[in-house]
């Protein structure tokens, strides 16, 4: 068996023109056409690929051809990937194929390098949503219509605080955080599609609720909720609470039911307690009916939300329109994911070595829930998290095999329960997977062309850094169901990302200046009126332009114990021309985009001159672009 790299590709094969003269959509030009398969094959190429354990016929098993990932300068990729950041709290933008970071967007983090946290409404956005510097973000998931990605919206959860934001794709901001008071921590996050009528956060952490210091050592007494909020305005509608744990979620394509892994029937505390039973549970909510509830006001108002109770034992869940069903699925599953026709949910296992595939539409017609599992497919020691290429496959990784496994999902369906006969291949990984995501993978109609595996441990695959090594996010060509999945890129990234969405670049229109009609502070030109300097009593109120390269007043004069306030407009047109705001020893550091305005208060508590300079590398005259803060010692 030869390596597949054992042949180096021919300067064709190597190509990277983009408009070489055929039909192609200009979207897919970078992936190879079929007839470079065939004479990669003719030339010797035949072999297993590398790190692949090959389930295909041995013989008839080809490699793929060396696919192009290669983003030439000055050319653009032809997917945004949206990373999770985890533990960093905020969202990582990437290029696919290239895999080049292109942009951070801080959601739940301070961030100098945008200013954000800095001013005043993002700053008062992280205090009024709990005032903590830090989240974990785990699930990224881009807002649709239709079951097809719509570029507006990107929702993320804060497993740490029990949150949800909202990011703006039109300015690659988070604009809104909704603090959920029922959710310790939120982990699963997801839009019921098909238009992302309502947001999901799902709650991990059983506590009492409310978790007010009663019922401290009941464990019994504990629950948690999924939480549903409107898109747009973001707002917090209600909560319906369960007795176990919720985990991952995931939304059916027609509007009527949420899916969520629960690992703790148990109820329990302890690792012992939650891993005891054999099954646990893949949650379905009905979403109308539990509408309907709240309509009807069967709730109790907790926190100030009201939360319908889907407890097994519910009386809304007795009867034929149950709002929650509870099906059994093997001990401590993790991953749950609709497919994209819409028919099955599937849930990964993580202690047992399958995954389970329920029929939706069942749902509806069975008397036990469990009568809607209509296939197990054992898929390797622990699956985790599943994605689909629209052409009938799924793709799971396994945490403990460190693979990615493909199998058919109507295989399964047709095999005997527990078989492995759906499997199609399996593909080493580097190391320990934890989600991954194909290309548009979350909609009804997946791309199949790129998948990305996002590795909790990278060991020895890049140089060392010390002790806290990067991920490893591995992109792999799948588009080529003959060949087999290819890996085709390692990428080293900070940690510490969950998951991942992959959207069509053509998908979104972010603005590359500010509309200063989206923003809530009024522009200030460089007329003399709309700039000015006022006292109210110890509070000093300043209003000014900048641009190149200058800012609106050479000095600033204020009093020792000031409460000072600068409310600055960046008047550019011109875009990437972006200056800030930032005073040393104060703790001021305002990102300005050109056509944005922003404030910033502080206390100017120490005399002396201090030099308000801009941040950004703006022109040949950046370092001169600055003006003098004289802070006048009190009497
Ligand atoms: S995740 Cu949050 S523990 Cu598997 Cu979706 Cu990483
Ligand atoms: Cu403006 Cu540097
Ligand atoms: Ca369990």
């Amino acid at each position: 068996m030869t390596n597949q790299h054992a042949t180096e590709p021919t300067s064709d094969e190597r190509s990277t023109d983009t408009t070489a003269g055929d039909e192609r959509d200009p979207l897919f030009a970078r992936i190879p056409r079929r007839d470079f398969m065939v004479a990669g094959a003719a030339t010797g190429m035949m072999g297993s690929l590398a790190g692949c354990t090959g389930l295909l016929s041995g013989d008839d098993q080809t490699s793929a051809a060396d696919v192009d990932t290669e983003v030439p300068p000055g050319e653009h990729d032809d997917y945004y990937a949206f990373l999770s950041g985890g533990h960093s709290g905020d969202i990582r933008v990437y290029g696919v194929p290239s895999m080049r970071q292109l942009m951070r967007i801080p959601v739940f983090n301070v961030e100098s390098a945008r200013g954000y946290g800095f001013d005043d409404e993002t700053h008062e956005m992280l205090q009024n949503s709990g005032g903590y510097t830090w989240g974990d973000t785990h699930h990224p998931r881009v807002s649709q219509t239709d079951n097809t990605y719509d570029g507006e919206w990107l929702f993320v959860n804060d497993k740490a605080n029990g949150r949800m934001a909202r990011i703006d794709l039109e300015y690659f901001e988070t604009d809104a955080i909704i603090d959920l008071p029922n959710h310790q921590g939120t982990h699963g996050a997801c839009a019921l599609m098909p238009d992302t009528r309502l947001v999901f956060g799902v709650g991990e952490l059983r506590v009492p609720i409310p978790n007010d210091g009663r019922d401290l050592d009941d464990p019994s007494e504990y629950g948690s909720t999924l939480s549903a909020m409107s898109a747009d305005p973001f707002d917090h509608e209600w909560d319906v609470m369960v007795d176990c744990n919720l985990d991952n979620g995931d939304s059916g394509k027609e509007g009527e039911w949420f899916f969520t892994t629960s690992y703790n029937s148990e109820e329990g505390v302890t690792e012992q307690e939650m891993t005891a039973a054999d099954t646990d549970y893949v949650v379905a909510f009905n979403i109308p009916r539990i509408e309907d509830a709240v309509d009807a006001g069967e709730y109790e108002e907790i926190n100030g939300v009201p939360v319908v109770d889907g407890t097994e034992d519910s009386p809304l869940n007795d009867g034929d329109e149950p709002l929650v069903r509870y099906v059994d699925v093997p001990t401590n599953p993790h991953g749950v994911s609709v497919t994209p026709d819409g028919r099955y949910a599937i849930a990964s296992g993580k202690l047992d070595p399958t995954c389970t595939v329920i029929e939706i539409d069942r749902l509806n017609e069975v008397d036990d829930p469990n009568d809607a599992v209509v296939g197990r497919v054992n898929v390797g020691n622990g699956p985790l998290h599943t994605a689909y290429d629209g052409r009938g496959h799924a793709y799971t990784t396994l945490f403990v095999d460190s693979q990615v496994v493909k199998w058919d999902i109507e295989a399964a369906v047709d095999a005997e329960m527990g078989s492995e006969d759906p499997v199609i291949e399996k593909h080493d990984v580097h190391y320990s997977p934890g989600h991954l995501i194909a290309a548009e993978s979350y909609t009804g109609d997946p791309q199949g062309d790129w998948l990305i595996v996002l590795n909790k441990l990278s060991k020895d695959r890049f140089l060392p850094v010390g002790p806290v090594f990067p991920e490893n996010d591995q992109l792999f060509y799948i588009g080529d169901d003959d060949a087999g999945m290819e890996l085709v890129k390692d990428t080293p990234a900070y940690p510490e990302p969950h998951d991942a969405s992959i959207v069509r670049a053509d998908r979104l229109d972010p603005a590359s200046v500010y509309d200063p009609d989206d923003l809530e502070l009024d522009f200030i030109s460089p007329d003399d009126e709309e700039n000015f300097i006022e006292r109210d009593g110890d509070q000093v109120h300043i209003e000014m332009y900048n641009q190149r390269n200058h800012f609106g007043f050479d000095d600033i004069t204020v009093q020792e114990g000031d409460e000072v306030t600068i409310r600055s407009t960046n008047i550019e047109q011109e875009e990437d021309i972006i200056h800030s705001v930032a005073i040393p020893q104060h703790d001021v550091n305002v990102k300005l985009a050109p056509q944005e305005t922003r404030e910033v208060t502080f206390t100017a508590d120490e005399p002396g001159v201090y030099w308000i300079y801009c941040a950004y590398f703006c022109s040949a005259l950046h370092l001169e672009m600055r003006s003098r803060l004289l802070v006048e010692p009190a009497d």
